[in-house]
């Protein structure tokens, strides 16, 4: 019994210290060597309904402990993903950012400092939220120029409003505005709650906007075509980007959504085509779950389904 990964271990589910995929903790990212780490983002004081999503980093990592961390098997591609990224230390958790409440800016900055550390070592971040205010401060921390494409209900582009500047409706009025970030595509909005002044505001800024019903007049290929090929691409996705029926551990949960096939296949294409440099998975709430947990499951499933798409095509 060497590690909590042994061999001799049947390891189910509910046994064993968590981290994502029972993948190596690294405590000191100095010392990180890896191809992609895994860290949450505990935060949710930008969340102007519910609160709960603070919770969720732990939640996924629990949930992620259901794959086996030699890889999953693809019956439909008859393909082996993951099989030894996880032993072989080319995927590591390196826990979660500090998070220091009502200090909004020093936790924005913990939050970029990661993002900007893990980069500059060139390694892949991959971050679990949190409510969607995150993404503003995980892609600040990203120096090199990036293609952003955001998987979302709404467009997150809220003006500025009582001095309030970061809340999870706003994140993508100020990504557009990053210099590095060299284009931004929104995908499957569709709620009723968007003010059509955040549309004009976004278009104004460049973004490029696929309402769902736009979504499913296109391939995955189609979509993933609307960014150049081969560039590095960040991808935030929002829970909600899912069909309301999916995700009971949702607050912003909407009707109409993209089925789990639509986002995972769009997922797999943009993995083909390009350069991932880096991906979030925000707005999961285990507060409002179900007893399963199904919401962090399925943010577990889309995590580990992408990070095979990934490492297959690199
Ligand atoms: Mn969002």
């Amino acid at each position: 019994m060497t590690n909590m990964r042994g061999v001799d271990r049947v390891n189910r589910a509910f046994s064993g210290i968590s981290t994502f995929l029972r993948a190596n903790y690294c405590e000191d990212i100095a010392q990180l060597q890896a191809e992609m780490a895994i860290f949450g983002v505990p935060f949710d004081e930008a969340s102007p309904f519910m609160p709960g999503t603070r919770m969720a980093p732990r939640s996924i990592r629990e949930h992620s402990m259901r794959f086996s961390p030699s890889g999953f098997y693809d019956i439909a591609r008859q393909q082996h993903f993951l099989a030894s990224e996880i032993t072989d230390g080319k995927i590591q958790d390196v826990g979660d950012i500090d998070i220091l409440p009502t200090n909004l800016s020093q936790t924005m900055e913990n939050i970029s400092a990661m993002t900007r550390q893990l980069r500059r070592k060139g390694v892949i971040a991959v971050a679990m939220g949190g409510d969607h205010s995150v993404s503003y401060p995980l892609i600040r921390g990203i120096e090199e120029p990036v293609h952003v494409i955001q998987f979302d209900a709404h467009l997150d582009f809220a003006p500025v409003q009582h001095e309030m500047h970061y809340t999870n409706g706003q994140p993508f009025r100020h990504i557009a505005a990053l210099p590095q970030v060299k284009s931004l595509t929104q995908v499957g909005i569709r709620s009723l709650r968007v003010r059509p002044g955040e549309i004009a505001d976004a278009q104004a800024q460049g973004s490029r906007i696929v309402p769902v019903n736009d979504f499913r007049q296109c391939s995955p290929q189609q979509i993933a075509a609307l960014l150049p090929a081969g560039e590095k691409c960040y991808v935030s996705i929002d829970i909600d980007v899912l069909d309301m029926a999916l995700v009971p551990g949702c607050v912003s949960a909407e009707p109409d959504g993209l089925s789990y096939a639509q986002l995972r296949d769009t997922l797999c294409a943009l993995a083909e085509r390009m350069d991932i440099i880096g991906f979030d998975l925000v707005e999961v709430n285990p507060l409002l779950d179900v007893a399963t947990g199904m919401t962090s499951y399925l943010a577990a499933h889309t995590m580990v389904e992408f990070m095979g798409h990934i490492f297959a095509h690199r």
